[in-house]
């Protein structure tokens, strides 16, 4: 089974700001424990993280040329906005499980619509970055 762990926006400085919110951990840190989780489960773990909407939705469509079996993906600030990566991750037919490291529904208002989980299986808020390896346990289970 071929997983793919998309990040968005500012997720590449986890770990230096705002350790209040989103934790300790580097996002180098969490792929590193996913991939243990992952090969310890016969599961093929591909990685991206992009500042850049556009190449968040081409790299939707590479799994979709892929043959990728599913997808995580934190979308970051776009989840509140980008009906274009909606879009993207509705016309792939893959599942996608959204995940948020904070719970969007205790912060700022804004936060707390996301258009992109619409399209995605579901949505895992809250939980710290415990919620990549629970949204991975799904695909493994
Ligand atoms: O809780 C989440 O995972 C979010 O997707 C994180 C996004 C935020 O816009 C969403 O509302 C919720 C922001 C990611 C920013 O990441 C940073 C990490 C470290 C330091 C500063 C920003």
């Amino acid at each position: 089974m071929k997983i793919c762990i998309i990040n968005g926006p500012n997720l590449n400085f986890l770990g230096t700001r705002e350790p209040h919110i989103y934790g300790h951990e580097t996002l180098s840190d969490i792929e590193a424990g996913l991939e243990a989780f992952a090969h310890k489960n016969g599961i093929e773990l591909s990685f991206f993280q992009s500042n850049c909407e556009g190449e968040i939705i081409d790299h939707l469509q590479k799994c979709y040329h892929d043959k990728i079996d599913g997808i995580i993906i934190n979308p970051g600030a776009y989840s509140h906005t980008s009906y274009a990566i909606a879009d993207a991750i509705k016309s792939i037919s893959i599942d996608v499980i959204e995940v948020h490291i904070s719970n969007i529904y205790k912060r700022e208002s804004f936060r707390a619509h996301s258009v992109t989980a619409a399209a995605a299986v579901g949505v895992i808020s809250g939980l710290g970055t415990a919620g990549y390896k629970l949204a991975l346990n799904y695909f493994v289970n």
